[in-house]
């Protein structure tokens, strides 16, 4: 494997901090023995957990209104995977690479797979893309994909989804992701029914065009591009969908697209009771889909999110194995150290979820015992679990500080000086 930064960089720094790290470590397991807990199955349990980063978040975003590319961003797929390998190397809970299509096609897939792996990466669910027409395409998704009044367009979308399979299969992926712009501006401009049956209909073609162990996850949004409804608004129209559709039809969660103080962990509770959990898409907002950085804004709602997820591995129905992928954009800082610290974000709230004393918040919700309910996840929060995921990371050949060793590292202006620039202009990626 030819991983990207010094493996004798990584280690001076982590023999530099072992005796520090020992000793937190050793400081929190005490305190976690007192409550019943042994650090090391926490730390196993961490070790096993991972997230996939999108390969357009290596990108610097955009907003509608302007893009501030960085000297040294990668400009390809192939330049992306190497910025996410470092994630990777150095994070050690990201090995995978959830692709974007068209943005990431390439005419040789088998290599680009063997290219991944000598990177130490595998591949996650692949995103199709109707939501923007590209150089060259017959007809314009200005109207919807799906959902689109006319024939020809629909057929295309259909279409682009079924290659969009076959490019992931090549890869080695087992789920399709499909999130489509389709909606409408204005009252009256498409009939709500109608628009959902044309969608359904071309869903179902995809659908059936599934390989055996391939799942397709339905990707909600309220809004934008469109702004007074889209076709799969919410979790409800989701998840009818996917009823319709069949068993390997599931739902997807991204944190950024519901309304503002939308309760999303009773969210995942509920797709999980009907066994419709596919995947997450994380990342934090403040007014919308503004996909900030995870757990910037609110930390507590991610750790909420955990801990429905943690009650539903716990209570599995229907082979739960939800996808999850960082979907963010970057806009103002470098998205390898925006990605470093939201996976070290979200670890953290899948170890503090791991921490909630489960017997002592069930016995307490059976008591009605509503304060020591809400202390049962209390305690876990309030844990600093930094010291566990670091021991995970080292002992697994990442760095204890990851953005330490990655500035050290000098990665963006070594690329700066390698890499082509990229040009000006607006748009989400
Ligand atoms: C959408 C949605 C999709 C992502 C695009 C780039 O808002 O979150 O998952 O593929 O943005
Ligand atoms: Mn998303
Ligand atoms: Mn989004």
């Amino acid at each position: 494997m030819n991983l990207p930064i010094s493996g004798d960089l990584i280690a001076q720094h982590n023999a530099a901090n072992a005796a520090a790290l020992d000793e937190d470590y050793a400081a929190l397991g005490r305190k976690l023995e007192r409550a019943g807990i042994a650090i090391d199955t926490v730390k196993e349990r961490v070790a096993g957990f991972s997230v996939a980063v999108p390969s357009w978040g290596a990108g610097r975003g955009g907003t509608r209104f302007a893009k501030f590319p960085i000297p040294g961003e990668p400009t390809n797929i192939h330049e992306k995977l190497e910025d996410c390998a470092v994630i990777n190397q150095l994070g050690r809970c990201t090995p995978r690479v959830s692709p974007h299509f068209p943005w990431d096609r390439v005419s040789d897939f088998k290599a680009l797979r063997e290219e991944a792996a000598g990177l130490g990466l595998g591949w996650d669910a692949v995103n199709s893309n109707t939501f923007q027409d590209q150089a060259g395409q017959a007809h314009t998704y200005a109207n919807g994909s799906l959902s689109a009044q006319d024939a020809a367009t629909r057929q295309q979308a259909v279409d682009h989804n079924i290659e969009c399979i076959e490019m992931g299969r090549q890869l080695g992926s087992t789920d399709l992701t499909v999130w489509v712009g389709d909606g409408t501006n204005f009252p009256g401009q498409q009939d709500f029914a109608r628009s959902l049956d044309r969608y359904l209909e071309g869903a179902e073609q995809i659908y059936a065009a599934l390989p055996d162990d391939w799942r397709m996850l339905l990707e909600h949004k309220m809004f934008e591009p469109a702004f007074y409804s889209t076709v799969i608004s919410d979790w409800g129209s989701s998840i009818l969908a996917a009823q319709e559709l069949g068993p390997k039809a599931k739902c997807l969660i991204d944190l950024g697209h519901h309304a503002p103080n939308v309760n999303i962990e009773q969210i995942v509770a509920r797709l999980h009771r009907f066994g419709k959990l596919g995947g997450f898409h994380f990342n934090d907002s403040k007014y919308g889909d503004d996909d900030l950085d995870s757990g910037s804004i609110n930390p507590h709602q991610l750790f909420l999110v955990f801990n429905e997820l943690a009650e539903a591995e716990a209570h599995p129905r229907d082979g739960f194995s939800p996808s999850y992928m960082i979907d963010q954009s970057h806009n103002v800082t470098d998205p390898i150290e925006s990605m470093l610290s939201s996976a070290e974000a979200i670890a953290q709230c899948y170890a503090k979820a791991s921490l909630v004393d489960r017997a002592a918040l069930h016995g307490a919700q059976e008591a009605n015992d509503t304060m020591m309910a809400f202390q049962a996840l209390r305690r876990a929060y309030n844990v600093d679990v930094a010291p566990i995921l670091a021991k995970a990371r080292v002992e697994a050949g990442g760095a204890y500080d990851v953005l330490a060793v990655y500035r050290e590292s000098r990665w963006r202006e070594r690329k700066a000086q390698e890499r082509k620039a990229v040009g000006l202009g607006t748009g989400i990626v």
